[in-house]
């Protein structure tokens, strides 16, 4: 397999319209948009930083994992995503190196993107997110 590049990072925050305003007004980014994505039971809002975005999650159920990310850790840093040409022939490789997956077929994401999430105890804490856009 073969990262290409970084895709998004996914910041979990309780009010995306309440943190608009210092990730576009204070800081500039162009907001280009929020999008509900019913798999993952979040709201998302992504700002473009050249080849990357920063992605604001929130949350739209109380039992999603944004929702229980927040309840257990507060605002904060919640994934790396990483674009990759072939998402579902990437898994197949991380599951033959025993990598622990939570996705082992990819899911439906924001922007019609295909993703899968690796587990943060497979990966030194850290949340990573496989992403594929056409
Ligand atoms: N980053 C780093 N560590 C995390 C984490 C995160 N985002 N979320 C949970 N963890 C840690 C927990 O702190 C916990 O560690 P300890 O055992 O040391 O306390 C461990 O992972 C297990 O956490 P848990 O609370 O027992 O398990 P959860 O039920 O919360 O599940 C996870 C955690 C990552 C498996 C789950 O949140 C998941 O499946 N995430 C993938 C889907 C997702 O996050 N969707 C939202 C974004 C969607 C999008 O970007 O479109």
């Amino acid at each position: 397999m073969k990262v290409l590049s970084i895709d998004h990072i996914g910041i979990a925050v309780n009010s995306i319209q309440e943190k608009n305003g210092f990730w576009a007004d204070a800081l500039g980014l162009d907001f280009v948009g929020d999008e509900v994505v019913e798999q993952q039971k979040v709201k998302t809002a992504f700002y473009p930083v050249g080849e990357a975005e920063v992605e604001l999650l929130e949350s739209t159920t109380p039992d999603g994992p944004v929702a229980k990310f927040l309840e257990k850790k507060g605002e904060g840093f919640h994934h790396i995503a990483f674009k990759v040409a072939d998402i579902a022939s990437a898994l197949a490789e991380l599951k033959k190196k025993g990598v622990r997956l939570i996705d082992e077929t990819p899911r439906h994401g924001a922007g019609g993107a295909k993703i899968a999430f690796i587990h943060p105890k497979a990966t030194g804490g850290v949340l990573v997110e496989l992403c594929e856009r056409k």
